[in-house]
């Protein structure tokens, strides 16, 4: 349930805060937890903002970017630890001791999986990013729209609705959108930073992910898989793979897509996506993760091979559930 008053009441009496994102962190936990920063520095609040993993290089132009440490840097103890966009204990990685240098807990989230793990919570599953949800929240603070905080919430929303594609973009993502526009939002050379332009290291890598690229069931579900080698043949990061699971699932036929990648730490990385009807999230569930209805992810020990094949075993069975077979 959403509570922008509740969050209200425990900022207000907070005088220090502790803002963290998720683990390997998007344009939404970032956006909305740099937004925070700049609505809470402005109520004259001590915050500093923590992400397990390092700010994608496509996100540092975002105001307050540099300032976002990792948890083991931090010294200080707060009022309250605020997390945003964080469907559940475990997404906060090395920050999840950080709550104990916090006197009160709080989140604003919008996975429908969240499980309200904090003292005061504001979850929506229905709400297209965690930045609209903080749009609101700026209207409970009375805190202006700025144009740098504008930036931040359109990085979350564009980021999460899939550049305002997917089904989840709702009404209220473009009411919110018309506020950033008002604010001095620069659409058009953001949109290209964020969604057209591509470094070199991602272009090769993306060649590589598609030219790897299997079907299963009937081509109807696509199969990715990059590994150590593949990434560092491209002088590609694990961020630049980041959207390359959207190919396979934009392929004619395919219904759900698969893009695994090893991450250098034993753990395989996998996204999952799928075309409506069909859904993701249980499948990601089964196998101990998570996220949203047509997008999940799932982090797994062993190796690509026998996970991948774990993975597509257990998409596999969710499309003969839903093919009625
Ligand atoms: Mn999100």
């Amino acid at each position: 349930m959403r509570d922008p008053e509740g969050i209200a009441r425990v900022l207000r009496e907070a005088d220090s805060v502790c803002i963290c994102s998720h683990v390997s962190p998007d344009g939404d936990t970032i956006g909305s937890a740099l937004a925070m920063r700049l609505v809470l520095l402005g109520m004259g609040k001590h915050v500093r903002v923590f992400c397990q993993d390092k700010v994608p290089d496509v996100l540092e132009f975002l105001s307050g970017a540099e300032e976002i440490q990792f948890p083991e840097q931090n010294t200080e103890q707060y009022d309250l630890f605020l997390s945003v966009d964080v469907s559940d204990p475990a997404r906060l990685g090395t920050c999840g001791p950080l709550r104990d240098c916090c006197r009160h807990t709080a989140q604003i989230d919008h996975h429908g999986t969240n499980p309200d793990f904090a003292e005061v919570n504001s979850v929506d599953g229905d709400a297209s990013a965690t930045c609209t949800m903080i749009r609101e929240q700026m209207k409970h603070l009375d805190a202006p729209l700025t144009k740098e905080i504008a930036e931040c919430l359109y990085a979350g929303i564009s980021t999460d609705t899939g550049n305002f594609s997917f089904d989840c973009t709702d009404p209220e993502a473009f009411r919110v959108m018309g506020d950033l526009l008002e604010a001095g939002l620069p659409l058009a050379e953001l949109s290209m930073r964020l969604f057209r332009e591509k470094s070199k290291a991602q272009l090769k890598l993306l060649g590589r992910a598609v030219e790897k690229m299997t079907f299963e069931a009937d081509g109807q579900i696509a199969v990715m898989t990059l590994t150590m080698k593949d990434f560092e043949e491209c002088g590609a990061l694990s961020e630049h793979a980041d959207t390359l699971v959207n190919y396979g699932l934009e392929t004619v036929g395919t219904r759900m897509a698969l893009l695994g990648r090893e991450n250098g730490d034993q753990r395989i990385k996998f996204s999952l996506r799928a075309r409506a009807p069909l859904t993701v999230d249980d499948v990601a569930a089964s196998l101990g993760g998570g996220g949203h209805n047509r997008a999940a992810g799932i982090s797994m020990e062993g190796s690509l091979e026998a996970t991948t094949r774990q993975v597509v075993r257990a998409m596999k069975a969710r499309l003969q559930e839903k093919n009625g077979k």
